[in-house]
């Protein structure tokens, strides 16, 4: 009996270091507290603050990690208003985030009036939106939102706040890649 229990205490201190390297190894490569930020600005064609010109987004294509907690922070210097309409009217609210909240200008909230949404950065395959409120004229507004993708896969990035071109603000800039929609992946 006392040489079993030394052999089994024996073994276990013959294993434990093979296994404590896998498992702190393994733990280390599953739960790192990996957090990106993606920066993205929101400019008007050739000046950065006004209304009435062409709203575009920069870093309109970026890659992430499947689990890891991704900072969206937006800046953005366009002054005019694109209220929401119709099947859109829903991106007024936040969704998607970890908290249900993003940060607008200094302040977190769950949702933006839509008289005063003037964005949207929306990823509807992974629910996930943020409102972009109006920015004081000549200065900027930002916003901050907090998600963790759980799926990996190429995904369209939409604003759904009618800033383009056309009658009804659909056109333009709405239609142009790296404008107002572009792609994100989440890789493994
Ligand atoms: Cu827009």
């Amino acid at each position: 009996m006392k040489n079993t229990v030394t052999k089994a205490a024996a073994l276990v201190l013959a294993v434990a270091p093979v296994l404590g390297a896998g498992i702190v190894s393994g733990t280390a490569s599953a739960s790192t507290p990996t957090h990106v930020t993606e920066v993205m600005q929101i400019l008007t064609t050739g000046k950065l603050a006004g209304s009435g010109e062409q709203p575009r987004f920069t870093n309109s294509a970026w890659t992430v990690h499947k689990g890891e907690t991704v900072t969206i922070k937006i800046v953005s210097f366009d002054d005019g208003s694109a209220p929401l309409m119709g099947q859109y009217m829903k991106y007024t609210k936040v969704m998607g985030t970890v908290n249900g909240t993003e940060v607008a200008g200094g302040k977190t909230v769950n949702n933006v009036s839509d008289i005063n949404v003037s964005h949207t950065f929306t990823i509807a395959s992974l629910g996930f939106n943020m409102p972009v409120p109006v920015a004081p004229t000549g200065k900027s507004i930002v916003v901050t939102a907090t998600f963790k993708p759980t799926k990996t896969g190429t995904f369209t990035w939409n604003c759904y706040a009618p800033c383009g071109t056309g009658s009804v603000g659909m056109n333009g800039a709405m239609k142009t890649s790296g404008w107002m929609t572009g792609k994100i992946k989440v890789v493994s």
